[in-house]
């Protein structure tokens, strides 16, 4: 259904119909309809984790679904990937403002040769919801340049994402390279990412993993109390 305003029903907002409303413009990869309508949620008071599981989150899981069934393409894939990151960057500024004291310091990056970065945002964002500065080092990082930012930063965690098979490697490669730069007691390790396991994170060397981005920093928060 086409976005027309706000249905006009005994003048109730209709939560359950505008995150419906997100997730189909997200599908069809309408950024700036997806941003409009994330930002009209907000302002009529809709959580944004409703906003984000609901409405984004649900819609690109089902991207992914029809992707896996060959039902859609790359270019669609691409577009809404971009239409939940304008989405996300819509509700970043409101679940980063926290009132919590700075917690810690978290370096974030995907792993060379791997270019998804919509979970990775999600796990910056809710990191510094919860209080923490976050580097963000991008999509396609080498492991130098793991090493070289560890080395610029006094940090807490350092959070690896890889979403290919043939990318995971490169999470034990990382993780290789920070300890051969004399740095891996630096930090806190932590990997994540679809296709990434807590045994692959344990047998790799990592601190720590999880399934997603709320659970990252319970996780992070848990092994850094345990360091204390
Ligand atoms: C969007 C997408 C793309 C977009 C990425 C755009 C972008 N800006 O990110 C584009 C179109 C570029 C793309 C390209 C490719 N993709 Co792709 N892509 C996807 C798709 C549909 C969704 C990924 C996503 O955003 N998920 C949503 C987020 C929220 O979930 P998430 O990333 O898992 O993150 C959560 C958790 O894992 C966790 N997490 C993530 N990172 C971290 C880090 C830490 C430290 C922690 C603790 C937790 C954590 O928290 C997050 C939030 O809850 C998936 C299918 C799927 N269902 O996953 C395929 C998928 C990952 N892609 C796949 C493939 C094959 C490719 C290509 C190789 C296709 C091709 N033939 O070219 C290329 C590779 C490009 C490259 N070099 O990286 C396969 C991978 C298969 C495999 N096992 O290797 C998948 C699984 C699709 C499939 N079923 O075949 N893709």
């Amino acid at each position: 259904m086409e976005w027309a305003g706000w249905p006009a029903v005994k003048g109730a907002f209709m939560e359950e119909e505008v995150l419906a409303q997100i997730a189909s413009s997200l599908i069809k990869g309408q950024a700036p309809r997806v941003q409009e309508l994330v930002q009209s949620c907000l302002d009529q008071g809709v959580a944004p984790e409703t906003i984000m599981d609901q409405g984004l989150v649900s819609a690109m899981s089902l991207i992914g679904r029809r992707f896996k069934k060959g039902e859609i393409y790359m270019p669609e894939v691409m577009i809404a990937a971009r239409a939940m990151n304008a989405g996300l960057a819509i509700l970043d500024p409101v679940l980063s403002q926290s009132d919590v004291e700075p917690r810690g310091r978290l370096l974030l990056g995907t792993v060379r040769a791997d270019l998804h970065d919509v979970g990775k945002n999600m796990v910056s964002m809710m990191f510094r919801g919860a209080g923490f500065e976050v580097i963000d080092l991008g999509v396609d990082v080498p492991e130098a340049r793991f090493v070289e930012a560890m080395t610029e930063h006094s940090l807490d965690v350092v959070g690896l994402s890889a979403l290919l098979t043939m990318t995971i490697p490169q999470l034990k490669s990382t993780i290789e390279a920070i300890v051969a730069a004399g740095l891996r007691d630096r930090a806190i390790v932590m990997v994540g990412g679809a296709p990434v396991t807590e045994a692959y994170a344990l047998e790799i060397g990592a601190d720590g993993w999880a399934p997603d981005a709320a659970s990252a920093v319970d996780r992070a928060l848990e092994l850094m109390a345990s360091r204390r």
